[in-house]
Parts: structure tokens; C-alpha cells; sequence
């Protein structure tokens, strides 16, 4: 089994633990893909004092020529796309449509990171005085520690880092224990690209060794982190105390919303593909479908019929639609809140089990599964599964509707299926989530415009877009006084001053 490193000062190195930890493949246990350095503090330590060299070469860099080696990342994972996608199936089990598209979402990620590069716009305005100049602009921060889940093992990388990078900040990258060979495979590129080696750092581990190293370092005033709002909260506890700089992504309960009236082909496609895509591993899965009571039993019976016709399997061959769960926790969370959904008197039309796969019986498969006659309240209709689960939900009127889609603790996404632009602005308007799709699942965001929830499922910032390169840097504001004179703001600007 290939044995890998950290890349910490400018080289590979062992953990300074000497301990390892397997990376095996979810469709099948058997498939050993390495093994991984199980690091700690000691680690991060170090990878903290060779970032703060990185960091003060990257920040002398012009932003034009740090879009360069973005641009040259984005070449370099668009020749490689194929094989990329292949190792992160391998490895988290998605089909390799969807690890495609994954690795697009990290190239579209660093070409914008690129054209950023030559804008990077601050503002001049106006001073209430005169012969002076008022101006703002950007200046990195420092090290970010970069922190991220196993669902987009390259996109979720990639849309913290490159803007970070680009801002002229250095980065300490922790991916999930799950998929560390994408978050090797994306160093290695960056490297090859011409990242000058000390501007990033990667340091394999656990969470609560290495992730917890990171966000308690006083060196590293900037976190972003994706995963659980449980985890979240802790990561903010510290940050708080520290006044880091933070960025959060978390939970969801995302829900679809088909009026009576909706094209309905058009959404069981899209519930479908919401809600077992990626075997509903996203922050954006569809959990929750509320039905229109005109459509509601028809829908019911076609949806049922193609999530029970969805082909499991192995993410690396073709005509598989659903992959394994990426571990055997997740698989018993899953199976816990199906009993709790058939405890709170949930219908389980079907699924609800782990499916046995021939040729792949060590593989971590769960059954699409649907509940029915789910009421706002229960806690299948509350809670993150983070699985192939979906609750169905009866609603008679738009007003219903819409406050059961705004009665849970999250807020990331949500997805309204109507033809009548009546409701579906309404929706736009009267949603709380960071994104609103209409006639389309409650996943597909794009990597140019901004990404995020309201309430707890984040703490305000923005992923992707224009709005994570403020995450990303400090405002810097000068006034440049040409005058020749003492002029004081507030008391020598009233109307009238002679000259
Ligand atoms: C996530 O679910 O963690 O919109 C990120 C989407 C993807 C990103 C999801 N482009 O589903």
C-alpha cells in the first residue's frame, strides 16, 4: 500500500508521529487506496512557521502574477480532469459524472481566481475636503487555515483556497480524512503550477487533532471551514475567543416545493437528482419535498417507482446512479433516523435499508429511500441526515408552504417547481435560505456566484463569487492630503469655507 505525506516547509514529509491512518475505498473495504499521515500539533506547528515565510514572499507578489499560477492550476486539473475524477470515485464513491463535474467546479474556481487577479477592485471616492483623496484597497491577511469536508473533495478545496491564494494569503490545508489523496493530488498540481512551495502547507489528519491544532493556532487568523453545524459551533467558539477571522459552512435541510400546476416531469427529475445525488451527502441535498395536495399522491407513486429503478454501485462504472456512503458512521446515522422517522409514525414507501451490491458486499450502500406522510415538526423533517433520505410533506396553499420551508434551523437552499411567476417571485422573496432555485433542485450552485445559507448554516460570509475575496483580505483606506494644509475632517468642511 503506497504510504503518502505532508507537504509541510516546502517538502514532503512523514508526521512527525511516525503513525499512519488507511484511506479505503467506500464501494469496496477491500480496496486499499494508502495510507495517510496521522498528524497533530507538532505538525501544524511547523507547517505555521514555514506558511508565515510563504506569506510574506506570495503577499510582495502582484495579484496579476498570482492569477497567472491560478490560471495555470486551471490548465493543469482541465488536462487531467478524467484521472482526477477517477481517484476521488475511487475514494468517496460518487459516480464519476458527478467527480467530474466536481473537478469542473474547481477549474471554473481557479480561472475566475485568475481573471480576479487583474481586478481586485477597491474604490475611490470623494473626499469632503479639498485637495484630497480618498481611496480603499485590498491587503492579504495571513495564514488561512483551510478546512474541509469529503463531499467535494476538490471543489470545496478549491473555493477556499484560490481566492485566498490570490488575495495574496498563505494556506494550511487540512482536507477530510475520507479523501486525502484529492487533497494530495490538488497540492501537487498547485505545486507544479508554480505556487512558490512555503505558500501552502498540507497536514493530513484527524479533526479533533489537526483540524483543532489549526483553529486554536494563534498564528493563523483566518479560518474557513465546511462541515457539521455541531463541529461549526466549536470552530466558532475558539475563533470567537480569539477574534479570528471566520468563515462557516454547514448544515442544511434543503427543501423542493411542487405546486399543482408545476411541469412534473421536470421535477421528479429534479427531486431525484436533488435528493440521491451524491447519495445525499450535500449541504445542499433535496431532504424535504413538500407536494401540493392536487399532485400529491400521483407524484408519490412516479417517484417512488424511479428511486426504487436507481442503479447502486460502483461510482467507476458506467451506468451506476447512486455510490456507497463514504463510511460506516454515516451509514448508521442514516439508519438511526430511519427509525426515528417510523417512530414518529413516518411512512417508509421505500428503502430504508442497506443495499447488498453483488461483487461489492464490503461496499457501504443504502437504499434511496422515502418517507411519507412526514409532518413540520418531526424530526426527519428537522434534522440533517445527511444521506439518501427524503421526507415528503402534504401543504395546501403557498403561505403553508413557505413557512414550513422556513421553520427549521437552516437555510441553505431551497427549490420552488410552479409555473405561475406570481408564486415564484414570491418565493424569491419569502424564502429564508442563501439560495432560492426555481423549476430547478436545490443543488447545481455555480462556482462565479456567490454560496452560503442564513442562519445556522453559516455565520454571514460567502463562498464562490465576488464576495469571498473580501473573506479574503483586509479593506485598506488611504486619504492622501494634497493641500498644504491642516484640514480637519467634520469641522473645516461646511459649506462655504473660502480658499
Ligand atoms: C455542498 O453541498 O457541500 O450546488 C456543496 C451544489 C454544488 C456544491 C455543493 N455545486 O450542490
Amino acid at each position: 500500500m503506497k504510504t503518502f505525506k505532508n507537504f509541510i516547509g516546502g517538502e514532503w514529509v512523514p508526521p512527525i508521529s511516525g503513525e499512519y491512518f488507511e484511506n479505503r475505498n467506500p464501494a469496496d473495504l477491500n480496496d486499499a487506496i494508502g495510507r495517510f499521515p496521522l498528524s497533530g500539533a507538532a505538525d501544524v506547528e511547523m507547517a505555521v512557521a514555514s506558511a508565515q515565510r510563504g506569506f510574506d514572499l506570495w503577499r510582495k507578489t502582484p495579484a496579476p502574477v498570482r492569477g497567472e499560477v491560478m490560471r495555470r492550476i486551471g490548465d493543469l486539473m482541465t488536462q487531467r480532469k478524467d484521472d482526477i475524477a477517477d481517484l476521488m470515485t475511487r475514494e468517496m464513491g460518487k459516480p464519476l459524472a458527478e467527480t467530474r463535474g466536481d473537478v469542473q467546479e474547481g477549474i471554473d474556481t481557479a480561472y475566475y481566481a485568475a481573471s480576479e487577479g487583474r481586478r481586485l477592485f477597491g474604490k475611490t471616492v470623494p473626499s469632503e475636503l479639498r485637495n484630497k483623496w480618498a481611496m480603499s484597497f485590498r491587503r492579504p491577511i495571513g495564514v488561512c487555515g483551510i478546512i474541509t469536508p469529503f463531499n467535494f473533495p476538490m471543489a470545496i478545496p478549491t473555493w477556499k483556497m484560490f481566492p485566498a491564494l490570490l488575495c495574496g494569503n498563505a494556506c494550511i490545508f487540512k482536507p477530510a480524512e475520507d479523501v486525502p489523496h484529492t487533497g494530495a493530488v490538488l497540492v501537487e498540481i498547485m505545486l507544479e503550477a508554480g505556487l512558490p512551495p512555503e505558500v501552502i502547507q498540507l497536514v493530513h489528519g484527524l479533526g479533533e487533532s489537526v483540524g483543532a491544532a489549526i483553529v486554536n493556532h494563534p498564528l493563523i487568523p483566518v479560518i474557513s471551514f465546511t462541515g457539521s453545524t455541531d463541529t461549526g459551533r466549536i470552530v466558532g467558539e475558539v475563533c470567537g475567543r480569539m477574534h479570528k477571522r471566520l468563515s462557516l459552512e454547514m448544515g442544511g435541510k434543503n427543501a423542493m416545493i411542487v405546486f399543482d400546476d408545476a411541469n412534473l416531469d421536470l421535477a421528479l427529475d429534479g427531486v431525484l437528482w436533488g435528493a440521491f445525488g451524491t447519495t445525499g451527502q450535500r449541504c445542499t441535498a433535496t431532504s424535504r419535498l413538500l407536494l401540493q395536495d392536487g399532485i400529491h399522491d400521483q407524484f408519490l407513486t412516479r417517484l417512488v417507482d424511479r428511486a426504487r429503478s436507481l442503479r447502486l454501485g460502483d461510482g467507476r462504472k458506467e451506468g451506476t446512479d447512486v455510490g456507497p456512503m463514504i463510511n460506516e458512521a454515516a451509514l448508521e446515522k442514516v439508519e438511526r433516523y430511519i427509525d426515528v422517522g417510523q417512530g414518529e409514525g413516518a411512512d417508509l414507501l421505500c428503502g430504508g435499508r442497506r443495499a447488498a451490491i453483488k461483487g461489492l458486499e464490503a461496499g457501504l450502500f443504502f437504499e434511496p429511500t422515502v418517507f411519507a406522510r412526514v409532518r413540520a415538526g418531526m424530526r426527519v423533517e428537522q434534522e440533517e441526515i445527511f444521506g439518501p433520505v427524503l421526507s415528503a410533506i402534504r401543504f395546501r396553499t403557498a403561505d403553508e408552504a413557505f413557512a414550513i420551508n422556513n421553520d427549521v434551523r437552516y437555510g441553505l437552499s431551497s427549490s420552488v417547481y410552479t409555473r405561475d411567476v406570481n408564486v415564484a417571485m414570491r418565493a424569491l422573496n419569502e424564502l429564508d435560505n442563501g439560495i432560492t432555485y426555481i423549476n430547478a433542485p436545490t443543488i447545481g450552485a455555480e462556482a462565479h456566484l456567490p454560496f452560503g445559507g442564513v442562519k445556522q448554516t453559516g455565520n454571514g460570509h460567502r463562498e464562490g463569487g465576488w464576495e469571498v475575496y473580501e473573506f479574503y483580505s483586509e479593506t485598506k483606506v488611504g486619504y492622501l492630503d494634497f493641500s498644504n494644509a491642516l484640514q480637519r475632517a467634520q469641522i473645516d468642511t461646511y459649506l462655504g469655507t473660502p480658499d
